[in-house]
């Protein structure tokens, strides 16, 4: 399924390097020093070869995890930063996030969640490393993969090709944020943390579809990226032809299997994404990918001489606001390491702490080594490297059987579809297969939102033909025509009829993604696409009156395309309107007059802003009549404590809500997976958005929903159970 091909298991990024590489002894002392220091060195020149990446003369073998700032806020960055060092990370890897910094071509923003300089200088002060993936096109289920949508109307742009106008505001962007970072000394080679930059993203992908101006947009690329000269290495990921110097990367599941290698001998075997997870969508049910998993693949990497390995996701977070691209919910890899809230997921966050753990032991011979491969049975296989010392990891992968194995004159047994990790070739410190740590994640509520009389409510105007500002004789393209200023656009249109319509059917088409349509004010229903089928078919009877009706479709999206050739092409909205009388097609609206507008009134407004709550009138909450495209208000106290805090939806429909002005997401309960459940119901409310009493709750719902049960909530984690000792593998 296409879904599944294109959810991204991110980040296990491996660098591989080849042992042709001659070293000096003393070279190799040093190295030895460096592999055992807890915190890595900061700064110095970063090279590489078939072996490793090289920081100021020191061979380095790096665990990195994946943490997107805009997907967390500032408060939160320094005790996600610290549970990943803490988890045995070296590297902090982060998307730039182009849409995001730079709204309007030439005005930049550097601010709250988008300080990208202040997210650095933190991973610099607790002593990581930081891997820059500047993209500028990321893709990351992020709106429109990052790309702002102003470039849509650039004349003649045809976006990630060896195009002029894209060319030119792609080098404009990476050079703005390669000088800034530049200018804040964030480059090691200036004695900051940033090792890697990266340039384009999984561009193997499309490239074929640009035909010639595939691989001279790749050559471009890379040169452009290499005369920026940061100091320190470019990688494109997924790019087998990636030119010299850039380096090419693996992401996905299994690079330890799937990984064709690096495509030069002096360059280092790196996995930048190994999926943690996948991400979700509204209507699809989470994945969950076991630690055990993780594990297996992440030291089958190494065995094979992986030397740098990233987490895709380590810490997922929120896309606040309407950040995340199409049908992607709002609780971003949720199921990594450090969940939403950047609670501790175990055994996840644990397990892969003791293989970190286990496999830095083995950095001497890894690094230094000479790796042979031998079989110890029909479905096991042993790594070992040697020289300077000793290191071996014992593979089994049988998946039903436990297997006993003699290696050095020891006998072993090893679990299914395990790998033992023997730093000093004698005994197991870590067994991939076995886990030690569970926790439970506890969801309490503080308080229900049950008082009548704490809501009022305002009804959005539903929009007629004669109260819109923009006409056209056909129907408009959606996100031409909003410039995604809004999810939201009203197809308007008018008619009276020329005989009584019989049994009235209204029938449209769309391209994506959802429809809402009312017949003279009335709703008469909505329909929506999928993730992966984003066309649908709305059919519902109406009723007409004898004189003029208006007919008003309100169409909207959730979040732009992220990914595929030509995105500046694509199509969102409604494709095809008719009215079925006696069950033929009486009339064709298709090319008719229509009346656009971009937006609802709330939005306009921005209703949800404390300032702004008196331009509408608001009224009491009429809970006895849940009607559509209505703004519900109230106000709550912050529970007490510290732990996070989430709002439960469950008894919502569709929409979006903000928290003292802040969208903290789109939510849509309502649309069930194919196990009836919602997709999500909690939506995480960071503290930062909070203040002691009296915050105002703003909700707007498309289809009507019940805020009465609405709670909000605390969420914390309880140790279940801290179970069997590391050394059980002891033979
Ligand atoms: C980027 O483009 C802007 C105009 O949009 C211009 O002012 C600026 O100098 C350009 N920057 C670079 C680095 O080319
Ligand atoms: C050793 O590794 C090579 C290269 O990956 C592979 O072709 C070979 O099958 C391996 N041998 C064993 C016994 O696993
Ligand atoms: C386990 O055994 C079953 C039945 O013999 C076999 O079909 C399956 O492929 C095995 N699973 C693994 C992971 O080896
Ligand atoms: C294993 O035992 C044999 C015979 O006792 C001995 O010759 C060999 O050196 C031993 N190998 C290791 C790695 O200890
Ligand atoms: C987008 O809208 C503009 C007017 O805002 C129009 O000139 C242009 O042709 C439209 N482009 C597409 C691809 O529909
Ligand atoms: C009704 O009939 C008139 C005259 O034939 C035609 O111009 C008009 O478009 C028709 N109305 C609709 C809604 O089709
Ligand atoms: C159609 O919309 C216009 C403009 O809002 C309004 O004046 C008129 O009463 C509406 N007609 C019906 C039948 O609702
Ligand atoms: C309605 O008009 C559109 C555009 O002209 C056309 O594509 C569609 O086939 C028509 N529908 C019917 C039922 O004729
Ligand atoms: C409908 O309008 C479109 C765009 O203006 C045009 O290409 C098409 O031929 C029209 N269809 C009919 C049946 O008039
Ligand atoms: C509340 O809604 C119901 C159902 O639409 C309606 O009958 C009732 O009059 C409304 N009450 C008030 C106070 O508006
Ligand atoms: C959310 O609230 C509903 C009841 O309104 C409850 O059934 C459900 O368990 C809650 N979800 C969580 C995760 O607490
Ligand atoms: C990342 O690791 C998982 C778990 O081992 C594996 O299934 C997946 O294929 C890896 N991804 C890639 C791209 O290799």
């Amino acid at each position: 399924m296409r879904v599944r091909e294109r959810e991204r298991e991110r980040e296990l990024e491996v660098v591989e390097m080849e042992w042709w590489v001659v070293w000096w002894w003393t070279a190799a002392v040093m190295v030895v020093a460096a592999a055992s220091r807890a915190a890595p060195a900061r700064g110095g020149e970063v090279t590489y070869d078939g072996r490793s990446l090289i920081i100021d003369g020191q061979r380095k073998l790096l665990f990195s995890g994946s943490i997107h700032y805009p997907r967390s806020t500032p408060e939160m960055w320094p005790s996600l930063i610290a549970k990943g060092k803490e988890g045995g990370l070296d590297v902090i890897q982060t998307y730039v996030f182009w849409n995001l910094h730079e709204p309007q071509p030439g005005q930049y923003d550097f601010s709250g969640r988008n300080d990208l300089v202040k997210f650095i200088k933190e991973i610099q002060a607790q002593g990581l490393y930081a891997c820059l993936r500047i993209g500028p096109y990321i893709e990351g289920e992020w709106n429109y993969g990052g790309l702002p949508f102003w470039l849509h109307d650039v004349p003649g742009i045809v976006y990630r090709s060896d195009n002029e106008p894209f060319k030119f505001y792609m080098q404009n962007f990476t050079t703005k944020i390669v000088n800034l970072m530049k200018s804040e000394g964030l480059y090691a080679s200036q004695g900051g943390p940033i090792i890697l930059s990266q340039i384009e993203n999984e561009y193997q992908n499309v490239e074929a579809a640009f035909h010639e101006k595939g691989p001279s947009y790749v050559q471009w690329a890379a040169k452009m990226a290499v005369d920026l000269q940061t100091g320190v290495p470019w990688i494109m990921c997924k790019q087998t032809d990636a030119p010299d110097p850039v380096i090419n990367t693996c992401n996905g599941m299994r690079c330890g299997e799937t990984f064709g290698g690096p495509n030069s001998p002096n360059k280092p075997s790196m996995w930048t994404e190994n999926w943690t997870s996948f991400y979700q969508v509204f209507g699809g049910e989470p994945y969950i990918r076991s630690a055990e998993d993780i594990a297996f693949h992440v030291a089958l990497f190494v065995a094979k001489k992986g030397i740098y390995i990233n987490y895709y996701m380590y810490h997922g977070g929120t896309n606040f606001g309407r950040t995340s691209s199409a049908y992607v919910i709002t609780g971003y890899y949720d199921q990594a390491p450090l969940d939403e809230y950047g609670l501790y997921r175990e055994p996840k966050w644990s397990h892969l702490k003791e293989l970190h753990a286990a496999i830095k032991l083995c950095s001497t011979p890894l690094l230094q080594g000479e790796q042979k491969n031998f079989s110890l049975g029909n479905l096991q296989q042993a790594y070992v490297f040697q020289g300077s010392g000793c290191a071996a990891f014992l593979v089994n992968n049988d998946g039903n059987n436990t297997a006993t194995v003699q290696f050095q004159n020891r006998s072993f047994e090893l679990l299914p579809k395990s790998i033992s990790i023997i730093p000093d070739c004698e005994t197991v410190t870590f067994n991939s297969a076995k886990s030690t740590r569970s926790n439970e994640r506890i969801t309490t509520s503080t308080k229900t939102l049950d008082s009548v009389d704490g809501w009022d409510e305002y009804r959005d105007v539903i929009l007629n033909f004669l109260d819109t500002s923009l006409e056209s004789n056909t129907l408009l393209e959606h996100m031409n025509t909003t410039k995604d200023k809004s999810d939201y656009l009203w197809y308007t249109f008018r008619f009276q009829q020329n005989s009584s319509c019989i049994k009235p059917v209204l029938h449209i088409e769309s391209s994506g993604h959802v429809v809402h349509a009312f017949t003279n004010n009335i709703y008469a229903g909505a329909a929506h696409g999928n993730h992966d089928v984003k066309t649908f078919t709305f059919e519902n009877p109406i009723q007409l009156s004898d004189g003029m009706n208006n007919i008003s479709l309100l169409s909207v999206m959730v979040g732009l395309l992220d990914s595929g050739a030509y995105l500046e092409r694509r199509f969102a909205g409604l494709t095809m309107v008719e009215i079925q009388c006696n069950g033929i097609v009486s009339y064709n609206f298709t090319n008719y007059t229509w009346g656009y507008q971009v937006g609802l009134m709330g939005e306009k407004l921005q209703i949800y802003m404390e300032q702004n709550l008196d331009k509408v009138k608001w009224s009491k909450a009429n809970f006895s009549a849940q009607e559509p495209l209505t703004w519900h208000k109230i106000e709550f106290d912050a529970p007490l404590g510290n732990d996070p805090v989430t709002l439960n939806l469950s008894t919502m429909g569709k929409g979006e809500v903000w928290v003292n002005g802040q969208s903290i997401g789109r939510y849509w309960v309502s649309f069930h997976t194919s196990k009836g459940n919602p997709s999500q119901t909690l939506y995480h409310v960071p503290r930062a958005f909070l203040k002691t009493s009296r915050n105002l709750l703003v909700l707007f719902e498309e289809i009507g929903g019940d805020p009465l049960h609405i709670s909000v909530d605390t969420v914390s984690v309880t140790n279940l159970q801290d179970h069997i000792p590391h050394n059980h593998f002891l033979q």
